[in-house]
C-alpha cells in the first residue's frame, strides 16, 4: 500500500513528532511505501515560537546550518498536497492532530476526500483518542485510530492490500462502505510492550526541521522517547483521561528497558548523525533511581550526547540529577504553572509547595544542568494578584528560561469542565489559540494577554521596571517601541 503520513503542524519548526516517525517505521517495516507531507514549511505571518522570542522568553536563534525550505503560503497548501497526492499515487492517508492541530488536519481531510474519493481517510493523535465521536462524524473521514496506532494502522494497511473485510480491527473505529450511517467500534488492544517498538524513521523530514535551538545554539535535534504515561492527575492535562481509557490493557505507565533504549539511541545516533537528544517523555525523573542510574552508565558509554529532559519538581531528587548529570544532561524543564499554592493544590491538582519548588530548582541549578521553568496564566478563578505569585516565584527559582502560555482548556479534563460549569469560557473558544478562551470576572482577556506578552520581563528585569511592564501590558504602541530596549538591557546585564 502507499501511505502519505500528514503532520499538520504550523509555525513550529523543530518539533518532528515521534508519532509519526514510529508508524511510518512499523509499516515500512510491514512492506507498505510511506511519504510524509509536513506542513511545517507553510508558515503564517506570527507564529508561536516568534511571539514567544519578541516576548523574551527565549533567545532568537542562529539560522540553521541547512538551508531553510521555500517558504510557502498557507493559501498554497491545498494546490501542493494535491499535486503531491496525485504524483505519489497514495491509497491511504493518515493525520496525526492533536486538539490545536486536528482544524487543520480535518481541513485537509476534507479536501482531499473532495477530489480523491477512493483514498481511504484514517484520523489519529490525542484528538482522535480523546473525541472520537466528533471525529468520526466528519464524513470525509473513513476510520479514526484511538490510542496506539502501531499495530492497527499496520493491520490496517495489510487487510486492505489483500481486500479483506476491515471492520474488526482493533483500536480502529470504521464507517461502513455500504452504509456510511454506521460506524463498527471496535475495542481497544493491550498497550503496546515498548521494547517491541522499531527504530524511529525520519526519513521523509527536510532536513531544516531537525534543527532546533537551545540556549540560543542550533542542533540537529532527535525527539525520542523511552517511555509512555504518567502517574499524576493534574486536572488541565489529558493523562489522567487516556490513563482511565486504557484501564484493564496493561500498564499505562511503561519504559524500555536500559539496554534496548541505549541500543535504539546509539543507532539513530550514528544513521542521522544527530548533534543532542530531546526526550518527550512527560517526567523523566518519575523514573526510579536505579533505572535510572543504570541507563545512565550504558548511555554514557554508547550513545554520549548531550541530551534535554521534561521533569517533575514532585518526582525530582539530589540523587537522580546527580546521575543525570553524569549522562550529560544540559537542560531540565520543569513546570511551576502557578505560583498560587491555592491554585496550584486545588484548581490544578498539584500538591507542592513554594519552599518545594525553590529546593528542587537549586539543587539543579547546583549541578550546572540549565533549567527552565513553565507556566501558565489565564487560570478559571485566577487573579492579577495570583498571576503576581507566579511573576514572584518564578523571581526566585531564577530559571535560565521562564516561559508562559494561555491556559487552554483541553477536552474531557476535569479543569475544562469545571471552567464550562462555572460559565468561565469564552463562546469563540479555540484550541489553537494563542491567545486566552477565559471569560473570567476577576480577570479580562486583555490584562491576561498583556500579563502574557510581559510575563519574562516581569521575571527577569529588575522591580523598578514594573510601571513601565505594566504601560506595556496596555499600550500594544508603545510596548513595541519599549520592548527591544528593555531585551537589549536584559542581554547586556547578563553579559
Ligand atoms: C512530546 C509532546 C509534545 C512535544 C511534541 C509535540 C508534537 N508535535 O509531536 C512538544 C513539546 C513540542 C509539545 C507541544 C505541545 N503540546 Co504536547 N505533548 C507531548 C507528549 C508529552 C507526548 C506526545 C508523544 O510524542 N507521545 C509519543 C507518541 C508515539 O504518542 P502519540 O503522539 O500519542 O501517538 C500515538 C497514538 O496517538 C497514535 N497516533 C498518533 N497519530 C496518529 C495518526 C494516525 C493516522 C494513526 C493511525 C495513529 C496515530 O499512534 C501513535 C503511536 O502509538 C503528550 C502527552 C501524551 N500523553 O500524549 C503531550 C500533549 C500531546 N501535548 C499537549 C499540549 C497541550 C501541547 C501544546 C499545545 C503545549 C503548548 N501550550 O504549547 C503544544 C502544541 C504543539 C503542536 N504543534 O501542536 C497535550 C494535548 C492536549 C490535546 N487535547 O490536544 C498533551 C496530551 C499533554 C497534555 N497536557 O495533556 N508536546
Ligand atoms: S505531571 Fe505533567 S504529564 Fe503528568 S499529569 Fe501532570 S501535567 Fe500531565
Amino acid at each position: 500500500m502507499k501511505v502519505l503520513l500528514i503532520y499538520p503542524n504550523i509555525g513550529r519548526h523543530g518539533d518532528i513528532p515521534i508519532a509519526l516517525t514510529v508508524l511510518a517505521s512499523v509499516l515500512k517495516a510491514g512492506g507498505h511505501l510511506v511519504d510524509i507531507f509536513d506542513f511545517s514549511h507553510y508558515i503564517p505571518e506570527v507564529t508561536f515560537q516568534s511571539i514567544q522570542e519578541d516576548y523574551g522568553m527565549f533567545k532568537r536563534p542562529a539560522a540553521p546550518p541547512v538551508a531553510a525550505p521555500i517558504y510557502r503560503s498557507i493559501d498554497n497548501l491545498e494546490k501542493d498536497l494535491a499535486d503531491f497526492i496525485k504524483k505519489s499515487n497514495v491509497d491511504i492517508v493518515g493525520i496525526t492532530a492533536n486538539s490545536g492541530t486536528y482544524r487543520l488536519g480535518l481541513k485537509c481531510g476534507k479536501f482531499i476526500k473532495k477530489h480523491y474519493r477512493e483514498i481511504f481517510m484514517l484520523f489519529g493523535g490525542i484528538h482522535s483518542t480523546l473525541c472520537p465521536d466528533e471525529v468520526i462524524a466528519e464524513d470525509c473521514i473513513d476510520a479514526i485510530c484511538i490510542g496506539e496506532g502501531e499495530d492497527a494502522f499496520l493491520e490496517l494497511c495489510d487487510t486492505i492490500e489483500v481486500k479483506k473485510d476491515i471492520y474488526s480491527i482493533k483500536n480502529l473505529w470504521i464507517r461502513d462502505k455500504n452504509n456510511p450511517e454506521i460506524i463498527h467500534k471496535n475495542p481497544l488492544r493491550p498497550l503496546k510492550d515498548l521494547n517491541t517498538l522499531p527504530l524511529q524513521d525520519f526519513s521523509g523530514f527536510n532536513e531544516y526541521e531537525f534543527y532546533r535551538a537551545l540556549d540560543g545554539k542550533m542542533y540537529k535535534m532527535l525527539n525520542t522517547e523511552i517511555s509512555r504515561g504518567c502517574p499524576f492527575e493534574c486536572s488541565y492535562c489529558s493523562n489522567k483521561v487516556l490513563r482511565d481509557g486504557f484501564k484493564g490493557l496493561g500498564n499505562y505507565q511503561r519504559r524500555k528497558n536500559p539496554e534496548i533504549a541505549v541500543k535504539h539511541l546509539k543507532e539513530l545516533k550514528e544513521k542521522y548523525q544527530f548533534e543532542i537528544i530531546r526526550f518527550w517523555d512527560e517526567d523523566f525523573t518519575v523514573f526510579p533511581v536505579a533505572y535510572i542510574k543504570e541507563l545512565a552508565a550504558l548511555y554514557k558509554k554508547e550513545v554520549n550526547l548531550p541530551f534535554i529532559v521534561y521533569a517533575g519538581t514532585r518526582t525530582i531528587t539530589e540523587e537522580k540529577i546527580e546521575y543525570l548529570k553524569k549522562m550529560g544532561c544540559v537542560t531540565i524543564a520543569m513546570a511551576i504553572e502557578s505560583g498560587n499554592y491555592w491554585i496550584r493544590k486545588y484548581i490544578l491538582n498539584r500538591n507542592i509547595s513554594d519552599e518545594d519548588i525553590i529546593e528542587k530548582y537549586e539543587l539543579v541549578k547546583k549541578s550546572g544542568i540549565r533549567v527552565s521553568a513553565y507556566n501558565m496564566i489565564g487560570l478559571p478563578f485566577e487573579t492579577r494578584k495570583m498571576v503576581f505569585d507566579t511573576i514572584y516565584l518564578n523571581r526566585k527559582v531564577n530559571a535560565a528560561t521562564s516561559s508562559v502560555s494561555a491556559y487552554i482548556p483541553y477536552p474531557k479534563t476535569r479543569l475544562a469542565e469545571i471552567t464550562k460549569e462555572f460559565g468561565l469560557l469564552k463562546e469563540s473558544q479555540s484550541y489553537e489559540s494563542l491567545y486566552t478562551s477565559l471569560k473570567s470576572p476577576h480577570l479580562d482577556e486583555d490584562e491576561i494577554n498583556g500579563l502574557i506578552k510581559t510575563f519574562s520581563l516581569y521575571v527577569k528585569l529588575p522591580e523598578n521596571f514594573f510601571p513601565i511592564l505594566e504601560r506595556c501590558e496596555k499600550d500594544e504602541l508603545f510596548a513595541k517601541e519599549t520592548f527591544p530596549a528593555l531585551l537589549k538591557f536584559l542581554q547586556d546585564e547578563n553579559k
